[in-house]
């Protein structure tokens, strides 16, 4: 049979839905290969997207259900159909909801589908239709800088589009390394604006990708100190009256308790480079430039907002703008979390949930452990306690339960009770870390196997589609299927479709997006276009109504709140008032012990844990400690030395990289490696998550999974 090619983008969350084509022959897919004629030039697909195929169509797939036999985490299953899975899935469902209520029914956060329709919120919507599940609040993501961002500016939505960045003069990446981590065509703007002649500056523990795709100059930072240099500058500035006194007369609440802060503590430059690494002269340097080269760009990724003191960091991208005029003007930046919104972007229609208790994204575990602990103070919303830990958990196109999630030693012997959570439910396409410890684990379908419709990441003037190309491998099932077979046993088959298929539902979200979008093209021809780039891009510049025609900030006093009467109420020393540096227990010098940084990152070689199960692409990017020449020799680690890593919680081995590229005193390992303990706990897999903690940040109760210190010997 001839070659037959079809546009599709991929649906994975690592912020590329990048447009492919896919080579089918006989029904298998041949390969992937970039489209000539691509109308997204930012969103090429990069290494992993050509992997997709390799990736999600080999030999390892999962192609039964599978029934646990042994003790939970076992990895002891035995194949069951799937009649039998759902009748035992409908079984536990409805004990645990009648036993322990509604409320001890939990769906993992989980984004292996980013598409529209996804196995996470099509459990929610059946559940919702059930009597309701307890929720969750935040992201692993951006939890701190979701979190914090408001209590500046009132919304979350600090973004400016990234073209605006091709009027910057000087951007400071901070924490940020979109050539491995996509968001969006951010990458594509960069060069641009490089090329437009701005001086691109990149403060990351390690001299990442995106320093060297650039050609841009690295500072060295030590993690989490990040709020020590950002003071300093602040401290710089206001010494050198280089600050923008008008715009923060007119928009900013608190910023002369701020200036007085900084100078009566004295957080000069010197004493940020004790606490940082980063000299003196650099920091005044990098101070007298973002106050001075208008408009300049202080950019900071998700990375310096995943900390223990996430939340003030976030707080101190924002307060920098502000201190140099730089928000609401395109080429500025007005910092924080940096959210988007142009296009309304597609969704399924929610329902609501009878339940109105939520947690923080990162405190699952302790809902199985103490759920009924639980309390405002640890974050738990909409109820004042809890009746019941969570005893049913769905864990759909995820990989949290045994791998994302922090603390992975503790994590794993919470699960192993299996008093705890009685009923766990994974759908995956492997036999991941996560779904040995489900009970049920029920085969999913690749993005090859299934439509979708897809959708930018941050930003972006466009929506895609995922297509199916090929029939599902085995007995794999797409969620939304089975889960109508189990609303069916539940009595609720029609409440949950409405009488539709899968594909009746893309066809109606389509037609809901188009009633707001009249340019779509018809649906069947959207199908088959891979991406569809609307006409007239929306050009967005954060708080520009504000700063150009006086709208007030949707803050409590309507000014952007540098010095926040809110979190000076809570009278915490971890969250104060002001957005100034508070050093984290667990940064620097905080063990004799254990004393090297570890800061993780997002690599190219994976989404998240994604790809791990490639094993030729794996070999490709092996999974490295990276280690400063000066921490290696005192430890008489040589470049490719196998090496043990540990902490309190865990031990991990892996190869060391010696590299001048990183820190001193910090080491790096990429997050997402599978999980893969030996019998005395050693992770062989060298996930990071064997070293990472469980206790959450302090106003957002969200994971500091990049603060973690550690010892390093030669195995
Ligand atoms: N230490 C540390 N931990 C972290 C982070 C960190 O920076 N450091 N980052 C955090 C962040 S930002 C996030 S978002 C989370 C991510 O946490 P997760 O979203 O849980 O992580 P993924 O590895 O993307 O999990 C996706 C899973 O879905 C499966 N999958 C892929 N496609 C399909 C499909 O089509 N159908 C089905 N059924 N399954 C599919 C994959 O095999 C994989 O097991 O991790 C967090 N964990
Ligand atoms: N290839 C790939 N791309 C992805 C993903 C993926 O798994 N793989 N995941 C996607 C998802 S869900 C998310 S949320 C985003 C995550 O996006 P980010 O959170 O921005 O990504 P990270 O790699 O964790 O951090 C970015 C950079 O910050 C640095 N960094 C860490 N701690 C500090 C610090 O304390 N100070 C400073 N100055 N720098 C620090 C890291 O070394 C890294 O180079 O990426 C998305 N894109
Ligand atoms: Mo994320």
């Amino acid at each position: 049979m001839a070659e037959q090619i079809y546009l599709t983008t991929g649906r994975n969350n690592c912020g590329g839905c990048c447009r492919l084509r896919v080579h089918v022959e006989d029904g298998r897919v041949t390969r992937l290969s970039a489209d000539p004629d691509d109308p997204e030039p930012g969103r090429k697909p990069c290494a992993r997207g050509y992997q997709y195929a390799n990736t999600f169509l080999n030999k390892d797939r999962l192609l039964t259900p599978l029934k646990r036999t042994g003790p939970r985490g076992s990895g002891q299953f035995a194949p069951i159909g799937w009649g039998q899975a759902l009748d035992e899935l409908a079984a536990q469902w409805v004990r645990i909801r009648d036993a322990y209520g509604p409320a001890s029914r939990y769906v993992n956060y989980a984004w292996g589908e980013n598409g529209v329709l996804n196995g996470t919120q099509l459990a929610k919507r059946l559940l919702r239709l059930d009597g309701g599940h307890l929720d969750y609040y935040n992201s692993y993501s951006t939890a701190c800088g979701a979190y914090a961002t408001p209590y500046v500016y009132g919304t979350a939505q600090s973004g400016s589009n990234f073209c605006t960045l091709t009027d910057s003069r000087l951007i400071l990446l901070w924490a940020h390394n979109p050539a491995e981590t996509v968001f969006d065509d951010l990458m594509y703007w960069l060069r641009k604006a490089k090329k437009a002649g701005a001086r691109i500056v990149v403060i990351d523990p390690r001299r990442n990708a995106t320093c060297r795709a650039l050609d841009a100059q690295w500072v060295p930072i030590r993690p989490a100190s990040d709020g020590a240099v950002l003071d300093a500058m602040a401290y710089v500035i206001f010494q050198k009256g280089l600050h923008d006194r008008a715009f923060l007369d007119k928009f900013c609440l608190g910023w002369r308790e701020w200036a007085r802060f900084l100078h009566d503590e004295g957080r000069t430059p010197a004493w940020a480079e004790d606490i940082s690494g980063v000299p003196a002269a650099v920091i005044e340097e990098l101070a007298v430039a973002y106050a001075t080269v208008k408009p300049a760009a202080l950019l900071p990724g998700y990375g310096g907002q995943r900390h223990e003191n996430g939340e003030q960091f976030t707080r101190a991208t924002c307060a920098l703008a502000c201190l140099t005029g730089n928000v609401g003007v395109s080429g500025g930046w007005a910092g924080g979390i940096g959210w988007c919104e142009t296009h309304p972007l597609p969704h399924m229609p929610a329902v609501p949930n009878p339940v109105k208790a939520e947690i923080p994204s990162f405190l699952w575990a302790d809902a199985i452990s103490r759920g009924p602990e639980l309390t405002a103070a640890d974050g738990l919303t909409g109820a004042d306690r809890l009746e019941s830990g969570v005893k049913l958990l769905l864990n759909l196109a995820g990989n949290q339960l045994m791998n994302q999630h922090g603390d992975l030693n503790r994590t794993a012997a919470i699960l192993r009770d299996e008093r705890l959570c009685e009923y766990i439910v994974c759908s995956d396409l492997f036999m991941t870390p996560s779904a040995k410890y489900a009970d049920l684990v029920l085969p999913g379908v690749s993005m090859f196997e299934q439509d979708n419709i897809t959708k930018p990441w941050v930003q972006g003037d466009m929506v895609g589609f995922s297509q199916k190309v090929m029939e599902p491998l085995g007995q794999c099932r797409f969620e939304y299927d089975w889960l109508a077979d189990l609303a069916g046993r539940l009595g609720l088959g029609e409440a949950f479709t409405q009488g539709r298929t899968a594909d009746g539902w893309l066809r109606a979200i389509y037609a809901d997006l188009q009633q707001k979008e009249p340019e779509l093209p018809p649906f069947d021809q959207f199908r088959t276009m891979g991406t569809y780039r609307y006409k007239n891009p929306i050009v967005r510049v954060a708080f520009r109504e504000q700063v150009e025609l006086g709208v007030p900030f949707p803050t409590p006093s309507g000014k952007i709140e540098l010095f926040s009467p809110a979190l000076g109420a809570r009278n915490d020393p971890r969250i104060p008032a002001l957005p100034v540096y508070v050093p984290a227990k667990e940064g620097r010098g905080g063990s004799e012990t254990y004393p090297l940084q570890l800061v993780g990152w997002h690599t190219l070689a994976r989404t998240h844990s994604v790809h791990y199960s490639n094993a030729a692409f794996r070999a490709e990017h092996p999974q490295r400690l990276w280690m400063h020449p000066a921490d290696a020799a005192a430890r008489g680690i040589a470049d490719g030395d196998m090496a043990l890593v540990y902490n309190g919680r865990g031990a991990l081995r892996v190869p060391v990289l010696v590299t001048e590229e990183v820190a001193p005193g910090v080491t790096a390992l990429a997050q997402g490696a599978w999980y893969d303990p030996d019998e005395q706990g050693v992770d062989n897999g060298a996930n990071i998550n064997a070293l990472t903690g469980h206790e959450p940040t302090a106003l957002a109760h969200g994971n500091p999974q990049h603060t973690i210190l550690v010892q390093v010997k030669k195995e």
